[in-house]
C-alpha cells in the first residue's frame, strides 16, 4: 500500500493508512518544489523500525532528496543506515577515505598540518553517481559536520535536477524516437574535467583504475524501481554518447538532452545545516554541489554511497512498497 506523504495528513491518520504503532511514525515534510522533503520524528543512529524503512523508500522515489536535521553520526552508523538500502561502494579513486572505514568518503576544503582532509572539488558540476559502473547507484548518504557560512548565510549548497519531471516534459516525438536507445557513460569524463581545472589535487586515473571502471552503456531512459515510472538517465558528468547514433547526432542530441533536464524549473538547491544527513535518489535525480566557498570558510562531509544492487529485487521493493 501507498502511503503519500503530506505536511496536512495528520499524525493518526497517516498512522492508520499505514498501520503502524504510534511510536513509529516519523512526518515527511515535502520542500513544495521539485523536490525534496524533510524527514522529522528519527533518530538515524537507531535502529531502522521496518516501517521507517519503507517510509524512507517511498519518500526517497516521490521527493528524490530528504533531509533528516539534527543528526548525531558517528562512521558505523551512517554506514549501518546506507546499508539497509543496497551495498556501500568503495570509490575507485581511493582518495580521502576514512580510517577503518573505507565505505566513508570524506568531502572537504580543510587542510591540517599542510595535508587536505578530503576531497575538495567533490561533484562540483552537473552529474549522477555512478552512471559509469556495471551496478549504477541507487542513493548516497551525505553527513553534514561543517557548513561554511557568509553573513549568516550558508554556502556550499547541494543543487539537483528532477529526471521523472525531465522524462515527462520530452516531447512525445523524442520519447519515442529516443525509447529503447542507450548512453555510453565513462568515469574518466568527469575525473578527467575536474582535473582540468586550475590547481586541481587529481592525479590522472592510472590503467589499473580505468580497467576496473571500463565505460558502460544503461538504456537512455530507466523505469525507475520505487515510482515505477519513466526517469532521463543520462547527465553531462558521465555520459558520453547514444550507442544508437551517428557520433554528430549523438553529440547534437545530448546537448539538447542536457539542457533540457537543467532548466530551472526541474531544479532544487539544498542548503546545509550542521547535522544534517541528506540521503538522495541517483537513480531519478543529478546533482552539482556548489563551489561558492573560499578556502578559508570549512565545509565538511562525510558521505556514503549506495549501490542499485537490491532496489531492483522483488523482495526489496516488497519489503519497502507491499
Ligand atoms: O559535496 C556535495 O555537496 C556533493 C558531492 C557529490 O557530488 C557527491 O557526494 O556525490
Ligand atoms: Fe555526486
Amino acid at each position: 500500500m501507498w502511503c503519500r506523504t503530506s505536511p496536512n495528513i495528520a499524525y493518526d491518520a497517516l498512522r492508520k493508512a499505514c498501520g503502524i504503532k504510534e511510536k513509529a511514525v516519523l512526518q515527511i515534510i515535502p520542500t513544495g518544489e521539485t523536490l525534496g522533503a524533510t524527514v522529522e520524528g528519527i533518530d538515524v543512529a537507531a535502529p531502522l523500525a521496518r516501517e521507517h524503512f519503507a517510509l524512507i523508500v517511498r519518500a526517497l522515489g516521490e521527493h528524490g532528496v530528504l533531509r533528516f536535521p539534527r543528526q548525531q553520526l558517528e562512521a558505523p552508523q551512517l554506514k549501518a543506515f546506507a546499508a539497509h538500502f543496497g551495498s556501500l561502494e568503495i570509490n575507485v579513486a581511493a582518495a580521502f577515505q576514512e580510517a577503518e572505514h573505507p565505505e566513508i568518503m570524506i568531502l572537504s576544503n580543510i587542510v591540517e598540518n599542510g595535508r587536505p582532509i578530503g576531497a575538495r572539488d567533490a561533484g562540483q558540476d552537473w552529474h549522477t553517481d555512478m552512471s559509469y559502473s556495471e551496478t549504477i547507484a541507487f542513493a548516497n548518504a551525505l553527513y553534514a559536520l561543517k557548513v561554511p557560512r557568509r553573513d549568516g548565510r550558508p554556502l556550499g549548497g547541494t543543487e539537483f535536477a528532477n529526471m521523472h519531471a525531465a522524462y515527462a516534459e520530452l516531447s512525445a516525438e523524442l520519447k519515442q524516437r529516443l525509447d529503447g536507445m542507450t548512453v555510453l557513460h565513462d568515469f574518466n569524463k568527469f575525473w578527467e574535467m575536474m582535473r582540468q581545472r586550475p590547481g586541481s589535487w587529481r592525479p590522472a586515473l592510472t590503467e589499473e583504475q580505468r580497467n576496473r571502471k571500463p565505460p558502460v552503456s544503461h538504456p537512455i531512459f530507466l523505469t525507475h524501481p520505487i515510482t515505477g515510472r519513466k526517469v532521463l538517465y543520462a547527465n553531462p558528468g558521465y555520459a558520453m554518447r547514444i550507442n544508437e547514433l551517428p557520433q554528430a547526432e549523438s553529440d547534437k542530441m545530448l546537448d539538447l538532452l542536457f539542457e533540457h533536464q537543467l532548466q530551472p524549473r526541474f531544479r532544487y538547491v539544498h542548503r546545509w545545516s550542521e547535522g544534517d544527513l541528506l540521503f538522495w535518489d541517483d537513480i531519478g535525480t543529478l546533482h552539482n554541489a556548489h563551489a561558492d566557498y573560499g578556502p578559508d570558510e570549512p565545509r565538511l562531509i562525510k558521505r556514503c554511497q549506495v549501490m542499485a544492487d537490491r532496489v531492483f529485487e522483488p523482495a526489496f521493493l516488497q519489503g519497502a512498497l507491499g
